[in-house]
């Protein structure tokens, strides 16, 4: 293997403070070794994922500075609705700067109300606390207007990093369908700015089905979980589906498939990391950017399988595909505009279609029971809960209301409601 690189002098050209950057380091390595390292039974094709997250703060990190040397630019995003297909038509870079940590929430505090969703927190504290070689790497970041914590914390952004937000509608009727597709076109001006190239329906098209085939290699990951016991953990599949939002799109699909190939043999020989006959989880709710893996070691640890994320780390972000028929530019906005306004975020009202996932979801991959997870003070998913409680309760399926942050403050308690969650899953089985 080659000798690890020095990073050190990369980091100090993007600003970061490296002695904190050292501290981040070293917490992530220890828990990642806890919570993905120890597993027994791994596919052995997580060896790639390994390999990413240790390098995510060195040899991805290089390969953006490489690729803006070469004039290419790179972009930062917050949300699933921010259209990633035309940044790669215009030859840029997506990546996606939601984060999973507690690390820097002490300097976003300094901006930021306490009580705010801690997803909000982590991306605002990375960056101010000189964390996130990702932000730092990014010629412009966008902003969409979801829940009002993120368009006010992008008020503040603007102050660090050109930024620049998209207006989503809140509701999906033909008045709001035209706001989105005339905001696809302003974005649109705002990448050709940005990036120096123009849109063609080219590259366009091309850069629709790159990101379809990723799509389709993580529903095929997603179909593989189905399999009774799964082939795979929940929280691997939860940490490939992370990946997602930093890896180069056709590595990252081609490596998806490869695991997918060892899936699909271990599946037929009924291998896998859980136990035969574990309760089967889905987790519903707020997403869990990277390193967020709380919830689902926990459930987990606790001899439960977690079979389904509906999430926007998880069916969420791929359930739907673009329409790949589209010639003129025109077509092919038109076909972006439908598939992402398919999303289902809480921050939509109505949004009778997340509830309406969440049943399937739980049928379809024949859970046990659901744990709906929200992030401490996100009203949009926190009220919604309501909503999927009633569904699942007319349904006969079983729901676990969690409300957490990125603290390891409430383990203790979420361990103790988990078990009595899965012991009355098992009683019911029995
Ligand atoms: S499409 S879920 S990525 S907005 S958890 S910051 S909603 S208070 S992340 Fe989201 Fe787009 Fe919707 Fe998905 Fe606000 Fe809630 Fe925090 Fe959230």
């Amino acid at each position: 293997m080659a000798e690890k690189q020095d990073y050190r002098p990369m980091w100090t050209e993007l600003g970061l403070d490296l002695e904190g950057h050292d501290g981040l380091l070293k917490v992530l390595g220890d828990s990642y070794s806890e919570v993905y390292l120890h597993q027994e039974n791994r596919p052995s094709a997580m060896e790639y994922f390994d390999f990413v997250v240790s390098e995510a703060h060195g040899l991805r990190i290089k390969e953006l500075m490489d690729a803006k040397d070469e004039g290419r630019k790179v972009i930062g995003t917050f949300c699933l609705y921010v259209p990633e297909e035309i940044i790669l038509a215009l030859d840029g870079i997506s990546v996606g700067l939601c984060a999973g940590a507690e690390i820097g929430a002490e300097k976003a505090e300094e901006y930021l109300p306490r009580n705010l969703c801690a997803l909000i927190k982590s991306f605002m504290g990375f960056e101010l606390a000189g964390l996130c070689p990702y932000f730092r790497a990014c010629d412009i970041v966008i902003g969409e207007t979801t829940c009002d914590g993120k368009k006010k914390a992008y008020e503040l952004l603007e102050d660090i990093k050109e930024t620049y937000v998209m207006e989503l509608p809140q509701k999906k009727e033909e008045t709001d369908r035209a706001l989105w597709k005339a905001e696809g076109y302003k974005f649109v001006e705002v990448c050709e700015r940005v990036t120096g190239k123009k849109l063609t329906p080219d590259n366009l098209k091309e850069a629709i089905r790159t990101v379809n085939d990723r799509r389709r290699a993580q529903l095929r990951l997603r179909d593989a979980r189905r399999a009774s016991p799964p082939p795979i953990s929940g929280r691997d599949a939860l940490l490939v589906n992370q990946i997602a939002f930093y890896d180069n799109p056709a590595r990252f699909t081609e490596s998806v498939n490869k695991l997918c190939d060892e899936l699909e043999t271990r599946t037929e020989g009924k291998v896998s990391p859980g136990d035969n006959g574990a309760p089967r989880v889905v987790i519903s709710g707020c997403p869990m950017a990277l390193p967020n893996w709380k919830l689902p070691f926990i459930v987990e640890s606790s001899g439960a399988d977690v079979v389904a994320e509906e999430s926007c780390v998880g069916e969420r972000g791929f359930r739907t595909l673009v329409d790949e028929d589209g010639e003129t530019l025109d077509e092919m906005i038109d076909n972006l505009v439908d598939r992402y306004l398919t999303i289902d975020c809480a921050c939509f009202t109505p949004n009778p279609e997340r509830v309406e996932h969440v049943l399937e979801t739980s049928r379809e991959f024949d859970a046990d029971g659901v744990i709906h997870y929200s992030i401490s003070f996100c009203t949009p998913y926190m009220v919604e809960a309501k909503k999927v409680e009633d569904a699942l309760s007319a349904a006969g399926i079983p729901l676990l209301k969690i409300e957490t942050d990125y603290s390891q403050g409430d383990v203790g308690q979420l361990q103790t409601r988990i078990d009595a969650f899965l012991e009355m899953l098992k009683a019911r089985h029995s």
